[in-house]
């Protein structure tokens, strides 16, 4: 894009805006499969490390090797398979991480960040492994190298500066250890904040926010096993082919055992349709099988009329055959509020929910006869859901329908938010939280015997404010790529560069090295697949999956530079260089050894006794949770789940504005870019699309293929996303679909989720103009 010469150094937020070739392929109606193994296949051999990268993937997810750094579903206790725990989206994530591809000195010397910043992120993901501490001065156009200690030196000079402790942030992004998460959140709390966004403040918080007063834990409630043997999955706002691949195997065994499945999404996605599975030779060759009963296609945020609906209609049922639908005992002794809620059904008819959900009475119907007589439901979602403004209600809603049902706290019933980050449910157990608990913060002081902050810490959208307002002045990321991830691009790096230091602790190079503070850090480190080895030992670190099994994950690679140093190690490092004698923390003790990292999360988090023992354990362990064995520990409800009334919302749209969920391809890992394709959904090659329905498409006056520009007008903002391609889609009438982080600059900092404080990335009103080739010059030029 254009430039004037005066702010050449300033690059641009957002990826460089040129179109690639798009070719448009079949929609597949089948997640995995032959093309899956040869996708995974390819990508090592893409990276140059197929040896190296196959000798790693068998020890994924085997006991004794490590931990998956995709997502974060489950391995199975029992069987797992001999040909490896991996799925295609794993296999290029282990891709991205075992490059032996590097970064060096010399290539920051050859590069700046400006030039660096005209690539795609895609390109910027390829350029192989950091390999040692960078440092940018201030007004500098390029990296240079810096050494660890004097890293750290300028860490501690910048943090001890800062008038309060409350002007630093400390982000974390889901892939850290437990090891290391538990020190780097200690040493936020000695230095003296609470500022610790995350990035589940932008994707589970909404799920933790509805559970915790409802049911007394932020957590799920369904094992693994509660698949195998259940009645009725139900998957929302989730695209499990892409996301959790390995969910599959688990939904292809319910399956088999007489599991129906019923999939609610605006989108037909592959992954909910159908399975091939790639770890049975039968997978690989056979004819796949078909996984979800029944699609509802809902329209963006139409699922709170959705689930309304089936209530309704679960009680027409109970009606007809009373006693057989309902569980009334589990309702007079579990739960609260059931009068009141019943009372509101008085106000609702089923064509009129079905009319705000987009789905059709004789549909709604079916979802409703299939759950109507059956006693065990499991309730699956992910970010259609979470990403919504009335998230935390509707997530409340599905805890209505199970409740109506007593299909929660027995097997094969419950709640299942499906997590993201491979460790992003440890990070909060870890008490990488923004608003910890007294209780928590008392066995910390307890313990270690100074007094952590109370005061409640910014959240991710609440620090970008914080950054914009001068309040906050220093940010440090423990991985992630904050500025790319986080909504409002234009606005929150504006607030990035307000900063006098951003630190990024990271394992590759990402935009929010090359949008920074006036000074900047990148410090290199061990990925979750490199051997770390502490004062000669080969370590394991533990991680704690979607439904709460703590593991081993040991690393099997040897590192691309000898320069790297542990999360756990630099979290430690930072506290001694920042804390020096103030300190009441023996530091050095835990920078040498993970064991006494591990005793002391012992003693101060419950549910980790004997930790050192049973991390080694084959299976690891499971955490308690006693919601999950039908106890509500729910104080201000007498120890019972309530009934919560919530609200249908009105989603009416001005004429020409549409609705636009922003969501991944099969091609990335949130903003890491592993390739241009999104093969299910029959995008080959471009990112800039947009899918649009074939009667708005016409209505607009415009024809598939158009190149357009997207706009979002909140807060009286003009917010411009140029140069997209219209694909015509299987999707409900004014809905859209794209793919962030290239629209991340239309989500508004104040569009957020009610409650949780996340943004809404699933509920963007955007207005959709054929492409203006002048429109940059109406961008706002940083
Ligand atoms: N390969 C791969 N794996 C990943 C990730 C990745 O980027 N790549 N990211 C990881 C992370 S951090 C997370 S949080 C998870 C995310 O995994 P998902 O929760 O699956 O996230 P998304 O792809 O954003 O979108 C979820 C689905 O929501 C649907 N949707 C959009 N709006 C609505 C709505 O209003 N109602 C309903 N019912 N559905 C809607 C979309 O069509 C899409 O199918 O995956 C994790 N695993
Ligand atoms: N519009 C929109 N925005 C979204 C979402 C959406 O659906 N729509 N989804 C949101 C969700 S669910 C999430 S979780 C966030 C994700 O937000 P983040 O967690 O901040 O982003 P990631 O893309 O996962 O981070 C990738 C970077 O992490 C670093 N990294 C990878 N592995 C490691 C490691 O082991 N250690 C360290 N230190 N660094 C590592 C690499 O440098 C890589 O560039 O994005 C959110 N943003
Ligand atoms: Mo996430």
């Amino acid at each position: 894009m254009e430039k004037d010469s005066n702010n050449k150094h300033l690059p641009d937020p957002e990826n460089p805006y040129k179109l690639l070739d798009l070719k448009l392929t079949k929609v597949e109606k089948w997640a995995a499969g032959v093309p899956a193994v040869m996708a995974a296949v390819s990508d090592l051999i893409g990276e140059k490390t197929l040896i190296r990268g196959t000798r790693a993937l068998f020890k994924m997810n085997q006991v004794g090797g490590f931990d998956c750094p995709s997502c974060a579903w489950p391995d199975p206790d029992d069987e797992r398979s001999p040909l490896g725990e991996y799925c295609e989206n794993g296999a290029k994530a282990l891709a991205e991480e075992a490059t032996t591809k590097k970064i060096t000195a010399e290539f920051f010397k050859e590069n700046s960040v400006y030039d660096l910043a005209q690539l795609d992120d895609y390109s910027i993901g390829k350029m192989g492994r950091l390999t040692e501490p960078m440092y940018m001065p201030q007004n500098g156009t390029h990296y240079q190298p810096i050494s660890w200690d004097d890293a750290f030196k300028k860490i501690a000079a910048h943090l001890n500066a800062l008038a309060t402790p409350d002007e630093a942030a400390f982000y974390t992004s889901g892939r850290t250890s437990n090891e290391a998460s538990f020190m780097y959140q200690l040493f936020a709390k000695e230095y003296g904040t609470n500022n610790m966004p995350d990035c589940s403040n932008m994707c589970h918080e909404t799920s933790g926010t509805a559970l915790r007063p409802t049911i007394g834990i932020g957590k799920g409630t369904v094992k693994l096993e509660d698949f195998y043997d259940t009645d009725v999955i139900i998957i929302i706002g989730q695209n499990p082919g892409t996301n959790a691949p390995r969910m599959m195997s688990a939904l292809e065994k319910g399956k088999k055992n007489g599991a129906k499945i019923i999939a609610i999404n605006p989108l037909p996605e592959a992954g909910l349709l159908g399975f091939h599975n790639p770890q049975q030779i039968s997978g690989i060759i056979g004819n796949g099988i078909k996984l979800a009963d029944l699609y509802l296609p809902v329209k963006i945020n139409g699922d709170m009329a959705l689930l309304k609906a089936l209530e309704l209609l679960l009680l027409d049922f109970e009606k007809k055959s009373p006693g057989e639908v309902l569980d009334h005992a589990f309702i007079g002794e579990k739960t609260t509020g059931y009068e009141v809620f019943l009372k509101q059904f008085e106000a609702y008819n089923l064509e009129e929910l079905a009319t705000a959900s987009g789905v059709s009475a004789a549909l709604l119907y079916e979802a409703a006869q299939m759950m109507a007589f059956k006693k065990r439901i499991i309730v699956c979602w992910g970010m259609g859901l979470t990403q919504q403004p009335n998230g935390v209600d509707m997530i409340k809603e599905i805890l209505n329908l199970l409740l109506l049902k007593g299909s929660i706290g027995k097997p094969g019933a419950g709640v299942c938010p499906v997590r993201g980050h491979s460790n992003v449910q440890g990070n909060r157990t870890m008490l990488i939280d923004e608003k910890p608990t007294d209780e928590q913060l008392d066995r910390l002081q307890h313990f270690f015997g100074f007094n952590p902050p109370r005061k409640h810490g910014y959240d991710v959208v609440r620090a970008i404010k914080a950054m914009q307002e001068g309040k906050v002045k220093f940010l440090f990321c423990m991985g992630g790529n904050f500025l790319s991830a986080t909504p409002d691009t234009t606005y929150t790096a504006q607030a990035l560069r307000k900063l006098n230091l951003t630190v990024f602790v990271s394992t590759k190079l990402n935009r929010s090295h090359l949008i920074h503070g006036k000074e900047a850090i990148i410090l290199p480190t061990l990925s979750r697949s490199d051997i770390d080895r502490v004062n000669g030992t080969h370590q394991i670190v533990s991680t704690e999956n979607s439904m709460g099994v703590v593991q081993s994950s040991k690393g099997v690679l040897k590192p691309v530079s000898d320069h790297l140093i542990n999360e756990t190690q630099i979290a430690c490092r930072m506290a001694m260089a920042t804390l020096g004698n103030k300190t009441v923390v023996n530091w050095q003790l835990y920078h040498d050894s993970y064991d006494a990292v591990r005793d002391a999360i012992e003693k101060c988090i419950p549910g980790f006794e004997n930790y050192n023992v049973r991390v080694r354990q084959k299976d690891g362990f499971y955490l308690p949770n006693a919601a999950r064995d039908g106890q509500f520990l729910t104080k201000q409800f007498g120890d019972r789940a309530p009934f919560t009334l919530t609200t249908v919302p009105d989603n009416t749209l001005a004429p020409d504005e549409y609705m636009m969920a922003t969501t991944r391809t099969h091609d990335q890992f949130n903003t890491t870019i592993y390739g241009l394709d999104d093969r299910y959904r029959g995008i080959k090659n471009e990112r800039r699309v947009i899918f649009m329905n074939q009667k708005d498409i016409d209505l607009a006056g415009f024809k598939a293929g158009d190149k357009v520009d997207l706009f979002n007008y909140d807060d009286g903002i003009e917010r411009i996303a140029p140069l997209f391609i219209i694909v015509a889609y299987q999707i409900p009438e004014r809905n859209t679909v794209t793919y962030f982080p290239e629209t991340n600059v239309l989500v508004s900092v104040n569009n957020v989720v009610k409650e949780s404080n996340m943004p809404a990335s699933k509920y963007v009103k955007i207005r959709i103009k054929k492409h203006d080739p002048e429109i940059y010059k109406r961008i706002n030029q940083l």
